[in-house]
This record gives structure tokens, sequence and C-alpha cells, in this order.
């Protein structure tokens, strides 16, 4: 039996990860998942170039790489200022990781992200043919559904969220909130992360729109459909523990090693986010050599952490404390041939960073809130399978739910952080193997492939019902 050539596939994120020519060691597990997919469909990545245009006049410009077709287009500077630096990054992230204090509510903020999202739909709605398959990611882009059907588009549309859905109560705090989880209802399905996040939209669903819920995760308000999804994401296992096992990251792990002498490794990588806790986590190493002294001199923190979204205020404050902290706690703990926290803020090649993850006895990821964290997965997928390292989890990333054999703490006790650093310093060999092969089994049985078929599977269904009133 033939089977039919899969649909053709239209990615739309607010930027645009081509595959870059340098290697597949440079590129991270999810672009590299979705370009093979969009190779294999034939597909479109759509996007936000990234570039800044005088007047917005809808260009496209495409490319292709490696069998990938991307399609971008410039924004003006305002959108950029209100779409993507004001409500993408200081209403709805903040908002979305339980940081109300940072979330900014700004009418201008909320009149661009409208007005990028509609420009995101003029734009596409032309590249799109009858039997496209269109995929929408991140909080960006929530509006951009409606906006499609508001063209006439009839065609399946997902949306997959990467960061956590928040509590139907913070949500409230949300002007307009309303009209933004109504505009859901334009696609027919929705990813989430995990059940949690999934079950706050349910809530917000049943209890504020008074929409129908059913066990299948069917919720229909208005009489429109869409299916709730818990999709969590995954890296690709295979190919990171193949890189984490390749010259160039054993050349990066010997040198780490080579660097600690022979004290232990305590390893952070993030991006310098205020949702990943980094402030919390120096206060619980602080506790851990306050607590534990005899342990001062036998390891240090490395904590990786480049900067991001730095036109952002709160971004800018997060960094001068964790400057001033770091200091703070080397100043009171350093000796003269040792210091406690290497704090560096840049990023690493994938390769070398896959090393660097291999020669770290701990693994230490304490997010506050995260949607996935894939740093957890790519530390579990590096280790040497001989002699693995103990991952210590915060309890509130969405992949403490698929990683329950890790030491999973809660990142705003300093006391229970430095109590798992203890614990996994002095964890025998037999307890880490018999932790990291359940850890490492769910890594790679639920990498970024399982994801992506899961996601596109539920998308490519074909619906009986409802396939008539999608246009507006
Ligand atoms: P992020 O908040 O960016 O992603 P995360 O999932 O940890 O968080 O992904 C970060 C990626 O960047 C990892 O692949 C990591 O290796 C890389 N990275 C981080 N620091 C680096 C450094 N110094 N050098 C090189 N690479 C570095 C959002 C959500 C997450 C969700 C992902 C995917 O916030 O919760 O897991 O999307 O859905």
């Amino acid at each position: 039996m033939n089977t039919p050539p899969p649909k053709r596939l239209i990615v739309v994120s607010n930027r645009v990860q081509p595959p870059t020519g340098e290697g597949a060691g440079n590129q991270g597990g999810l672009a590299v998942a979705l370009s093979a997919a969009l190779r294999e469909s034939s597909g479109i990545w759509f996007g936000w170039s990234g570039e800044e245009t005088e007047n917005f006049n809808g260009h496209i410009d495409f490319q292709r790489n490696e069998g990938v077709t991307t399609a971008t287009m410039h924004l003006e500077a305002q959108d950029i200022d209100e779409y993507y630096n004001g409500y993408a990054n200081r209403t709805l992230w903040p908002l979305f990781h339980d940081r109300i204090d940072l979330a900014e509510f700004q009418r201008e903020f909320e009149g661009g992200y409208q007005r990028a999202n509609t420009r995101f739909a003029e734009t596409l709605t032309p590249l799109i043919h009858q039997d496209d398959l269109i995929w929408v990611h991140d909080y960006h882009l929530i509006p951009l559904g409606r906006e499609l059907r508001a063209r006439g588009i009839r065609n399946r549309l997902g949306f997959f969220l990467h960061i956590p859905w928040p509590p139907t109560r913070l949500l409230l705090s949300l002007p307009h909130h309303r009209e933004l989880v109504e505009s859901l209802f334009s696609y027919d399905v929705v990813g989430f992360q995990t059940q949690d996040w999934l079950d706050s939209f349910f809530h917000y669903a049943q209890h504020k729109l008074g929409a129908d819920v059913g066990a299948d995760g069917i919720v229909t308000h208005q009489g429109r459909s869409l299916k709730a999804i818990a999709c969590p994401i995954g890296i690709d296992c295979d190919a990171f523990t193949e890189m984490a096992h390749g010259q160039e990251a054993l050349d990066a792990c010997r040198k780490m090693e080579e660097s600690a002498k022979g004290r232990a490794m305590i390893l952070g990588v993030d991006r310098l986010d205020y949702s990943k806790g980094l402030q919390d986590r120096f206060l619980g190493y602080q506790r851990f050599l306050s607590t534990y002294p005899e342990m001062q001199e036998k390891v240090f923190l490395l904590q990786i952490a480049p900067p991001t979204r730095e036109d952002v205020r709160s971004y800018q404050e997060i960094r001068t404390q964790l400057d001033a902290l770091s200091g703070h706690i080397n100043g009171e703990f350093a000796t003269v041939d040792w210091v406690p926290i290497r704090y560096v803020n840049k990023g690493y090649p994938r390769t070398q960073l896959a090393g660097i993850y291999r020669a770290a006895r701990i693994g230490l990821v304490t997010p506050l809130r995260d949607g996935m964290n894939l740093v957890a997965k790519e530390y579990v997928a590096a280790q040497d399978p001989d002699n693995p390292g103990v991952l210590i989890l915060s309890s509130f990333a969405g992949a403490a739910r698929q990683m329950q054999e890790a030491l999973l703490v809660n990142p705003h006790s300093a006391e229970d952080v430095a109590d798992a650093i203890a614990r996994a310093l002095v964890m025998p060999k037999e307890e880490r193997l018999e932790r990291w092969r359940a850890l490492r089994d769910g890594v790679q049985r639920e990498d970024v492939t399982w994801w992506l078929r899961r996601f596109v599977a539920e998308l490519a269904r074909p619906e009986a019902e409802g396939e008539d009133d999608r246009a507006e």
C-alpha cells in the first residue's frame, strides 16, 4: 500500500532558525526536528527576520538552506518595541511565569501585539495552499489563528505554547484576558507542555468562559471546538549523546576537568532570565557552603548564563543583582586558590556545552517556573553511561513531570537546594546509575521527534465536525 505524501507543513514562529550549514552541532534540537519535518513535507518556516524596516510593506525574503525553505519579513521599530519587547516579553512572559510584579500592562503594547499579529497573517495568507497544515508557535502569536481565519483560511491550524499556562487567578489580571483566550478557539489543536498547564487552561475555559470541557480534551465554546493536549517537548537525545561523545566535546570535558583540579563541578546553564531562578540558586549554593563547611574548596559552581532580552529593564536589573550576589558569595568564601562561583555571561557552541555537561558531577536546574526546560534533558543525554552525574531539578519546571528520578527540589528553599547538593555529592554510584538510566530512557523515548509526530498527527487528524464553520 502506498502511504500518501505528508501534507505540506507551515511552521510559524516569532523567529526562524534555518539550518546554518555549520554542522548539526550548532543548532538546537527543536530547529533540527522542525527542519526535518519541513524538509520531508516540502514545507515553509515563516516568521520575523529579526531585522527592522522603516516602512512595513509585507515583503517576504525566501531562502532555501539544506532543503528547508524559510520565509521571513522585517518589522518596524515600533512593532519590535511594542509587540516583541513590549507585550510578548514585558506583559505575557512575566505573567505566564507567575511574575505579576514584573508584568507591565500598557495599551500601546497590546495594540502593537495585535498589529504585529495582523502583519504576520496578512503576509502569510498568500503563501498558504488549500491542504497545508499550519503550526503556530508560542506566546508571541496567540491571536494569529483568529487573524488567519478572518482572512478566509480554513486549513487545519495548530498552536503550541512553549511556556506555562498561568493559573486563572493570575490570568484575570491581564486586561482583555478573555479576548486573548477566546482567540485560541480559532485553532483546531492547542498543545501545552504538561498536564498542569493543560489543567490550568481547562480551569479558565470552564470557569471563566463557561466552555464545555470533554474528557477527550475537546473544549467547546460558542459553537467552536478545539482539541487541547499535553505534549511535552523533548530533545534530539541520540544526536546529543553522540555529540557528547565526539572529539570536541571530549576535549571540552577534559579541559574542564583539568581546570577543576579534582573539585566536583556543579553546573547551571540558562539564559539570563528571572524565571530561571538564578538568584535563589546562588542563595541555595551559599547555604550549602555555610551548612556543610567541610565541602568548601571541594566543589565549585559553574554558572553559564548568556544575557537575553537586554532591551527589557527587568533583564538589566536581574543581571546587576546577579553580578552583585555572585561577587558577594565569592567575597565571603573564596580563598587564594579557590573561587566558589564561576559566573560566565556568554553562550557556548553546543558541542562544547555537551562536554561541559559531561564534566559536571551535578546538573543544577532550578527554575522558579519553566514551561519544560531542555537543559535538564541535555544534561542527562550528555552523561558518561559508566559514571553519570546527578540531576537536581526544580519541581516547578515542566520537565519535572517526566523526570521524577531526578532529585526534585523546591527552588525557593535555600535549605532544600543545599541539602540536595550535599546528597548528590555523596550519592553511591549504584543509585546514580539507577536514577540516570531511568532518566535517560525517558529522554530518549520521548524525544523531539516523538513530540513533533504526536502534535502533527493530532493536527493532521481529519475532523468530521466543525470543518465548515471555520472561516469567519
Ligand atoms: P528557554 O527558556 O530558552 O525555552 P530551555 O528549554 O532551557 O529554555 O532551552 C534553552 C536552550 O538554550 C537549551 O537548548 C540550551 O542548551 C541552550 N542554552 C542555554 N544557555 C546556553 C549557553 N550558555 N550556551 C549555549 N546554549 C545555551 C523555552 C521555554 C522552555 C522550553 C523551551 C522549548 O522557556 O521551558 O523548554 O522553550 O519548548
